[in-house]
């Protein structure tokens, strides 16, 4: 259970994963089919054993609930981490002239002068995201990625479906009930998206005044995604466990494949040596009450105390 619980997963993939081969060129261990407990009442669920930044984790939220999937926004609130899938848009476009920029990902890790010409690129395409709303609209666009589902999924009627709002009436008005459940996975959709979803669906469950969540992400990048997505599903539990005036109860994270990348081993096995903390506590602004309206401002983190932060470089 808890941190424990995710330090005994990458000790269990380092152990027993599967050397396979992945879409991203890198090579991975891997196994399939793992499940993680977090109790809520017992802390905040963000990790100790690294800085994870919290900042970037909200602004993300935040974004999918204001069912938004432009990285305009991310820009804005200076959160980089989707960047790269959407400059794979970009220069794979007819409008994109600059230099070839074909499989940037592993080609900055091996070729240090490659490496720059990517970074003025990529600095060029934030600048024009930032500066151009025209420009904006087409290339900062991700598709039909998570906010368009959870918010606008479309239905065949031209209609939409707000499947956050619908879950948290339910919640409200039909606790007991075994369909509280949002998906992120169309089928109709995924040639449109950037990335097909990786946290695909989740259900909440509610018992003895507790608000529970349970996730099935379909792929787990462990060192890079994992702790972003379980600091994720806590912060939209709380946040819906405030709205329907319920205590928070447990998050139950539940894997697919799960991988470790060959680039990631050895700053998993510097995070394995480090000794686990307390988990720190959230702080939710009491003047506000619905979901929608939520800011940055709004959370605090208090009493974080981690190990510093390790790099990794991520698999595009
Ligand atoms: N692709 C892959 N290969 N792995 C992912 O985890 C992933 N996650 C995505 C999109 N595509 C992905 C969206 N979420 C980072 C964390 C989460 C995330 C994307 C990126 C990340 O790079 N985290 C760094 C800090 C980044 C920063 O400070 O800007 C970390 O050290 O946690
Ligand atoms: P895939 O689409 O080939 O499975 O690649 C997606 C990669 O991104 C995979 O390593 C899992 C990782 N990932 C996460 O772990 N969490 C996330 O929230 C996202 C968006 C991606």
């Amino acid at each position: 259970k808890g941190e424990q619980a995710y330090l005994d997963l990458c000790q269990h993939i380092l152990d027993n994963g599967f050397k396979k081969g992945d879409r991203t060129n890198t090579g991975t261990y891997s196994v399939f089919g793992h499940q993680m407990r977090f109790d809520l009442s017992e802390g905040f669920p963000l990790l100790t054993t690294k800085r994870v930044p919290f900042r970037l984790v909200a602004s993300e939220l935040l974004w999918f609930l204001k069912g938004d999937t432009n990285i305009r926004y991310l820009l804005e609130n200076n959160n980089n981490i989707w960047n790269e899938w959407a400059f794979e848009k970009w220069i794979h476009s007819e409008k994109y002239t600059g230099p070839d920029m074909t499989n940037f990902g592993i080609r900055s890790q091996e070729d240090e002068e490659f490496n720059l010409l990517y970074q003025e690129q990529m600095n060029l395409f934030k600048e024009r995201i930032c500066k151009d709303e025209e420009f904006a609209k087409t290339f900062g666009d991700l598709g039909s990625v998570y906010g368009k589902q959870w918010r606008k999924w479309k239905t065949s009627r031209n209609e939409t479906i707000d499947q956050v709002q619908e879950v948290i009436e339910s919640i409200r008005h039909n606790p007991n009930s075994r369909r509280h459940i949002v998906s992120a996975w169309n089928p109709e959709d995924l040639p449109e998206m950037a990335l097909p979803p990786c946290h695909t669906l989740f259900q909440f469950y509610v018992a003895d005044g507790k608000l529970s969540c349970q996730l099935y992400q379909r792929s787990a990048d462990v060192f890079l995604g994992v702790p972003f997505n379980i600091a994720s599903y806590a912060l939209l539990t709380h946040l819906i466990a405030h709205e329907c005036n319920l205590e928070v109860g447990e998050f139950v994270h539940t894997l697919g494949d799960a991988h470790i990348y060959s680039n990631h081993v050895e700053q998993v096995q510097t995070q394995l040596k480090r000794e686990v903390r307390a988990f720190p506590s959230l702080k939710i602004n009491q003047e506000k009450s619905s979901i929608f309206d939520f800011e940055l401002t709004d959370f605090e983190i208090v009493d974080y105390n981690p190990h510093p932060s390790i790099k990794a470089p991520i698999a595009v």
